[in-house]
């Protein structure tokens, strides 16, 4: 198994990816063939369940996009089964502690790296034994850093062997620093994201944001971080949607809300 997005991010080049939040099959083909480098399913907040998990990787891994899959938490059992259902790389919220960090780590690799027990079924499919040799490299295992705590201890988290990348989710953040969910902005958030990508930069890993708009996705860039993702399905349909409409009406475009 060869992850691209993961030798990417490690020979320093910037990729973009984006969110599978609807359990819908067209939508994610639609997706997987517009050239992003990683596509991620939500199974934090996405409409979609493990069942639509499986029916709908498929057709992301035939296609180059890189197939992620955001995790309920650290907990072993939903890694493994994100893993065994073809997922390249888990990206696990609100990571608070490298503990937590590690206890990702150790769920994403095989012994003796780590506690991941055999059953990559999709993983034996397209590669065969080959995966299991292949799997301690290739899968990456991604910390959102989102929380007042996750902050307070970034460096430590960073520093977690076997943690592949950080990733920052900017309104949990805003929560954690307490200013308004949305103030990008402000000095507060543009410090915390200077202190994420510096950590992730010091311990020899990528960092990676949740871009709630595509243009936010170049400000990534600038700042640092190795990757960002563009959207999501809903805000894909959503905006589309609003500007065919106002082209239609001949109204100017509307400002539609970013994000979800
Ligand atoms: C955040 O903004 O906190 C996210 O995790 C986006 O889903
Ligand atoms: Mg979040």
């Amino acid at each position: 198994m060869k992850n691209e997005a993961l030798a990417k991010w490690q020979s320093g080049a910037f990729s973009v990816g984006a969110w599978i939040n609807l359990p819908d099959l067209h939508i994610a083909e639609t997706l997987a063939r517009m050239d992003f480098d990683w596509l991620c399913f939500d199974l934090q907040h996405g409409l979609l369940s493990y069942s639509h998990l499986l029916a709908l990787i498929p057709a992301i891994s035939a296609t180059r996009a890189t197939p992620l899959v955001r995790v309920a938490d650290a907990q072993a059992a939903g890694i493994g089964r994100a893993l065994d259902a073809g997922a390249h790389g888990v990206i696990v919220p609100m990571v608070d502690t490298a503990d937590q960090a590690a206890q990702a780590a150790a769920a994403c690799r095989y012994p003796p790296l780590g506690t991941r027990s055999c059953g990559p079924m999709r993983g034996l499919l397209t590669d065969g034994m080959g995966y299991l040799a292949s799997a301690n490299r290739e899968v990456a295992c991604i910390a959102m850093i989102e929380t007042a705590r996750g902050l307070d201890n970034v460096e430590a988290i960073a520093a977690t062997e076997g943690l592949s990348a950080l990733f920052v989710g900017p309104v949990d953040l805003c929560f954690g620093l307490g200013i308004a969910p949305g103030d990008f902005g402000n000095p507060a958030f543009v410090k915390a994201i200077t202190r994420i990508v510096a950590a992730a930069r010091e311990a020899g890993i990528a960092a990676g944001l949740f871009g709630y708009s595509p243009e936010s996705v170049a400000t990534a860039k600038d700042q640092g971080f190795a990757f960002a993702s563009a959207g999501t399905d809903i805000a894909f349909l959503r905006k589309g949607a609003a500007d065919a409409l106002a082209i239609a009406r001949g109204e100017p475009a509307r400002a539609t809300r970013g994000g979800y």
